[in-house]
C-alpha cells in the first residue's frame, strides 16, 4: 500500500485516546488515514526561530510520524499574518475590501513553501501519495514538481474559491492557479466552489475542461472535484453520550431557567457573520418584546488571528454590538446574549448544542461549515432542536432541510428565528431526520476515503507515469 504525506500549514500531533476529545474532527480523520496508510505529516509546528535551518522535528505519537520546521519571524509575519490571512483568506471569501496586497506578502509566502518543498523533499518515496490542505500552500506542488518529485500529488481546498471577477484583482493571480495544475487532483468544498475554479480556468487560461470535468494541461489529465467534507460522526455522537457532555448539556440548562436557547460556536472571524447574527437577534427581540425574557443567545467565539488588524476590528465591534444589544434588552434577572470568548473540549460542546432549541450558523461565507453538522449530529432524534444555516456556507448546498437564510438580511434572519422557536415537534423531527442521515452519510471518513481514492487513480497505481 502507498504511504501517506500529508503536508498543512500546521500540524495535528495525535494525543491518546483518553484525550482524542480534545482534537478536531479533521485531525483524527487524518490521523486514522496516516495510521492506515504508515504515513507522514509535515507543516510548521507554531514555533518560531531566529534563522531557519530546515531542521526537522520528527516525533511518533499513537502510531503516527509527524515532522515539523520551525520558522523565522519575518516567515510568520508575510506568510502565515501576511499572504495566507491578509491577501488570500479574505479574497478567497468575497472580502476585497478587506484584502491586502503587499508585494513583501507575496515573496514571503513563495520562500515558505519553497522552505516547506525543500524540507518535505527528502521524505517523500516514490510511491507515496502527496496529500496537500489549503491556501496557504497553493503553488507548493509546483515546487516539488521542479524538485523532482514525480508522485501523485492532491490538494484540498478548505475555503470556498472566488468567482474569477474577484480573483482577477490579485496581482499574479496566473502564477498561482498556474502552480496548482502541478496537483493531479484538486479538491473543492463544493460544486459551486468547483465551478468558479473552472470558469477561471476556461475564461483566463483558455483551457479546455472534458466532459467528466478533468482538464488537459501540458499533457496531463487534472482531476477537479468537489469532495465536501463531513464531521466524524460515529466519534461525535458517541461523546455527545459521554458523562462530559450531559453534564455541560445539564449544567447550561439549569442555566438559563426555562428560557429557549439560541446557540453560536464560531472562530472570531469576519467571514462567520457574527455582527449580523447580533443584529438579527436584536431585531428579533426588539420585534418581539413579550419574547425578550423568554430567549437567551449562547454565543461561543474562541479568538483566531489576532495578530491580524481586520480580526482585532471585528472583535472590538461584537463587544460593542453584545453591549448594545444587552443594554437595550436586558433586565435585573437576565441578559439576552452571553458571549463568550474561549474554546471547549468537543465532548462539552456536543452537550451545549444538543441544550440549545436553535443552532444559528450564519456566516457571510464558508467553505463547508462543520459547525452545522455537529449541531445535528448532536441532537434528540426525539425532540431536536432546529437548525437555522446561511445559504452562504458549503453546507447549505447538503442541508437544505435546514432553514436557509440570507445573512445579510437582518430582517429574513429576525423573522427565521421567530419560525424556529415556534415550529411544530413533527417538523422538526422531519427535519432533522433528514438533515441526520446526510451528516451521517457523508462523514469525515467517506471525504476521506473518496478524496484518497481520486488521488490513487483510476488504475490505483500510486506513482506516477514517468512520462508524464
Ligand atoms: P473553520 O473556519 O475553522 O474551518 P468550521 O468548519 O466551522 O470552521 O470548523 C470549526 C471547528 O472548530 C468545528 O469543529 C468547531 O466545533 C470547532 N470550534 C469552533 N469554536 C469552538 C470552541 N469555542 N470550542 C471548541 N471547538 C470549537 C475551515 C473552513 C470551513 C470548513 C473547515 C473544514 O473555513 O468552511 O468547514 O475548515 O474543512
Amino acid at each position: 500500500m502507498s504511504r501517506l504525506i500529508v503536508i498543512s500549514n500546521r500540524v495535528s500531533v495525535p494525543k491518546a485516546a483518553g484525550a482524542a476529545g480534545a482534537q478536531g474532527g479533521l485531525a483524527i480523520a487524518l490521523n486514522s488515514a496516516l495510521r492506515e496508510h504508515r504515513g507522514i505529516w509535515f507543516g510548521w509546528s507554531g514555533q518560531e526561530t531566529e534563522e531557519f535551518t530546515g531542521h526537522l522535528d520528527m516525533q511518533r505519537n499513537e502510531g503516527v510520524t509527524t515532522a515539523t520546521i520551525d520558522l523565522e519571524p519575518q516567515d510568520i509575519d508575510e506568510y502565515y499574518n501576511g499572504y495566507a490571512n491578509r491577501t488570500l483568506w479574505p479574497l478567497f471569501h468575497y472580502r476585497i475590501d478587506l484584502t491586502e496586497y503587499d508585494r513583501s506578502f507575496g515573496e514571503g509566502y513563495e520562500r515558505v513553501n519553497a522552505r516547506f518543498a525543500d524540507s518535505v523533499t527528502p521524505l517523500i518515496e516514490p510511491d507515496d501519495l502527496v496529500w496537500v490542505h489549503d491556501y496557504h500552500l497553493l503553488p507548493i506542488g509546483s515546487m516539488l514538481r521542479q524538485k523532482g518529485v514525480k508522485n501523485r500529488m492532491g490538494l484540498f481546498l478548505h475555503t470556498p474559491w472566488p468567482p474569477t471577477r474577484l480573483l482577477v484583482s490579485l496581482p499574479f493571480h496566473e502564477r498561482l492557479v498556474g502552480s496548482m495544475l502541478e496537483f493531479d487532483v484538486i479538491g473543492f468544498q463544493t460544486e459551486e466552489w468547483l465551478g468558479s475554479f473552472l470558469h477561471y480556468v476556461e475564461k483566463e487560461m483558455g483551457l479546455d475542461i472534458n466532459e467528466d470535468g478533468t482538464i488537459d494541461y501540458r499533457g496531463r489529465k487534472i482531476v477537479a472535484r468537489a469532495f465536501p467534507i463531513g464531521i466524524d460522526y460515529t466519534e461525535f455522537v458517541e461523546g455527545a453520550k459521554s458523562d462530559e457532555a450531559r453534564e455541560a448539556h445539564d449544567h447550561l440548562k439549569a442555566s438559563v431557567r426555562g428560557r429557549k436557547m439560541l446557540i453560536g460556536v464560531d472562530r472570531l472571524d469576519y467571514s462567520k457573520g457574527l455582527g449580523e447574527r447580533f443584529e438579527s437577534f436584536g431585531r428579533f427581540l426588539t420585534d418581539n418584546p413579550d419574547q425578550a425574557s423568554k430567549v437567551v443567545l449562547l454565543q461561543i467565539a474562541p479568538p483566531s488571528r489576532g495578530d491580524v488588524a481586520s480580526y482585532q476590528q471585528i472583535r472590538e465591534d461584537l463587544e460593542r454590538k453584545t453591549g448594545h444589544i444587552n443594554g437595550a434588552h436586558a433586565d435585573v434577572a437576565f441578559v439576552p446574549i452571553r458571549y463568550v470568548n474561549r474554546g471547549y473540549p468537543r465532548r462539552q460542546l456536543a452537550g451545549f448544542y444538543r441544550a440549545a432549541d436553535i443552532g444559528l450558523v450564519t456566516p457571510l461565507r464558508d467553505g463547508m461549515n462543520l459547525v452545522a453538522k455537529e449541531y445535528v449530529a448532536a441532537q434528540d432524534p426525539e425532540d431536536p432542536g432546529v437548525l437555522i444555516l446561511s445559504q452562504f456556507a458549503g453546507a447549505a448546498l447538503q442541508l437544505t432541510d435546514a432553514l436557509l437564510v440570507n445573512p445579510h438580511s437582518i430582517e429574513h434572519v429576525s423573522e427565521t428565528i421567530k419560525l424556529a422557536l415556534e415550529m411544530p415537534l413533527a417538523e422538526r423531527r422531519r427535519r432533522h431526520e433528514k438533515l441526520l442521515a446526510s451528516v451521517r452519510d457523508e462523514d469525515v471518513v467517506h471525504w476521506r476515503d473518496e478524496f484518497v481514492k481520486a488521488l490513487f487513480g483510476k488504475d490505483g497505481e500510486g506513482a506516477r507515469d514517468e512520462a508524464a
